[in-house]
């Protein structure tokens, strides 16, 4: 099928849009059968990057784009300015004669590669040879991030999700600039994680039928944990891994009885209650047990973060919860990790290193208004706007519908520096759009709940709030549908969106 009246894009038609956009219509480039790939000397990281380019590149166009230092009409350099764009900037120079991108690091040429990619026809996400002039518009864009935080949430808790599930929805978030992947590891159903010396963690609560409703066997090895780890960190993609506590534990004390009051085992749960659950704050067990989870967990992560949950502590009173998450915040310090919190830990009084991400649809927080004051920066993920598990219509089949139903618009329609009083621009890390699983049981699933809202939310993370605007974000959006049939990606047709058409299976 042809598309002839979306064939071309504009030097702005990228998601998020780009800070600054200067296009020269006279200066079209068009990648042809000679193009090579130039990349910065004596740089492995921009090697690798010119590499994924080429093989973003090669199957679509037949063309061989070998990546060298030599020679080439594409340019990879680290030459950028980092005082002005930071490291994840980058300036791209589209002319006639080529294509030149300029970084300080790595992260933005890899930021540069994936609105390249934009950039050209969604014929380029074919898996197989396609007709085609493959032809990059010409002009200038300088760009960098608004925040630095941009992230998604995957619950594998409730349902899990395999190493190559993880990763093929990992490639398909960074096209957005995402840059953190919270791994959502523990909670009452399940536990995803294993743990040395507390085998039963997974033998038992991530084995078969811990899902939700029963579904299941799943967890990550180590190994299988690290693998991830390294698959992020080569797409720039820092993994922030949650273990849920004080609440939300009921699959630990499963495995484990010494962690209840009582000692006495307590039964598996695969319904969706939340705040029954609650870790012991005055039992020395509980502190032994959790500090061999958080060094371990911090040893196997390189990232700086560690999430520690706190959410939903219905059943932990307010004494023991400040107890306990007092007891919890020196132990992460220990294995030096910065500690990441649902904003329910902003109640207790936080060392500022601390981040508390507000999740709740209220107009108003006090702790986390105090924590933002008291020098603590502030993820937003307010669940009216970036929950990706609630439903777009009442029609939808997948998701739930506790924060309301969102749309493209809705998800779009917010500023991450209005949503709280007393928690401005300066007091925000970033944004981040969570993934719960409850209602999910396919990487399909998971995909059509991320797709076309998570590119949403990457805008407002990214992209300066002056450029804000629906029409244009929803036309820019419109030329997806193309984009992901071919990824093979599943989406919702959000009818709000004048989808481009094209792209046979
Ligand atoms: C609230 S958001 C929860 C999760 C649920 C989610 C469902 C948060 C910190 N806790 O336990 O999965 O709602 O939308």
């Amino acid at each position: 099928m042809s598309e002839p009246a979306f064939q071309r894009s504009g030097l702005g038609d990228v998601i998020p849009v780009p800070a600054d956009v200067r296009p020269d219509p006279a200066a079209d480039f068009t990648i042809g059968p000679g193009t090579a790939i130039r990349t910065a000397p004596g740089s492995a990281d921009a090697a690798r990057i010119g590499e994924l380019l080429a093989a973003l590149l090669r199957p679509a166009t037949g063309y061989a784009l070998p990546v060298g230092e030599e020679r080439g009409e594409i340019a990879l350099l680290l030459d950028g300015d980092g005082d002005q764009d930071g490291d994840e900037g980058y300036r791209l120079d589209i002319a006639a004669s080529g294509v030149t991108v300029r970084a300080a690091a790595p992260a933005g040429l890899f930021a540069a590669v994936q609105t390249l990619r934009q950039l050209l026809p969604a014929a380029i996400e074919a898996a197989g040879l396609q007709p085609g002039a493959w032809a990059l518009p010409g002009g200038r864009i300088v760009d960098r991030p608004r925040f630095a935080y941009r992230g998604v949430m995957l619950d594998i808790a409730r349902h899990f999700f395999t190493v190559d599930e993880i990763k093929s929805y990992l490639d398909s978030v960074v096209q957005f600039k995402i840059n953190h992947l919270h791994l959502h590891l523990t909670d009452d159903q399940g536990w995803r994680l294993e743990i040395d010396g507390w085998p039963r963690l997974t033998a038992v609560s991530g084995g078969a039928g811990t899902g939700v409703d029963g579904a299941g066997p799943g967890y990550l090895t180590r190994a299988d944990y690290t693998d991830l780890v390294t698959y992020a960190a080569e797409r720039f993609v820092t993994i922030v891994p949650e273990i849920d506590m004080p609440g939300h534990v009921n699959a630990a004390q499963v495995a484990y009885p010494e962690l209840t009051a009582d000692g006495v085992a307590v039964a598996p749960r695969t319904d969706t209650e939340v705040g029954y659950s609650s870790f012991v704050a005055g039992k020395e067990e509980t502190y032994a047990f959790i500090e061999d989870v958080v060094r371990e967990v911090a040893a196997l992560t390189p990232g700086p973060y560690l999430h520690i949950g706190g959410d939903e502590a219905q059943a932990t009173t307010a004494e023991d919860y400040r107890t306990f998450i007092q007891r919890v915040l020196p132990l992460v310090a220990k294995y030096g990790k910065r500690v990441i919190g649902w904003h329910e830990l902003a109640g207790v009084e936080l060392p500022e290193t601390a981040v508390a991400q507000y999740w709740r649809i209220e107009a108003t927080d006090e702790g986390t208004a105090r924590a933002a004051a008291n020098g603590s920066k502030v993820i937003m993920s307010p669940a009216d706007r970036t929950y990706l598990d609630m439903k777009y219509t009442e029609q939808s089949l997948l998701g739930l519908d506790w924060a309301g139903l969102i749309d493209v618009e809705r998800a779009y329609g917010w500023d991450p520096a209005d949503r709280l009083p007393g928690v401005g621009e300066e007091a925000l890390l970033g944004v981040e759009a969570p993934l719960w699983s409850e209602t999910l049981r396919s990487l399909a699933d998971v995909q059509t709940m991320t797709y076309p809202r998570l590119p949403a939310v990457a805008e407002i993370g990214w992209s300066p709030r002056a450029t804000h605007d629906w029409e244009s974000f929803r036309d820019r959006l419109a030329a997806f549908a193309p984009r992901w049939r071919r990824q093979g990606i599943a989406f919702h047709p959000s009818p709000e969106i004048p989808w481009h058409p094209g792209a046979p299976e």
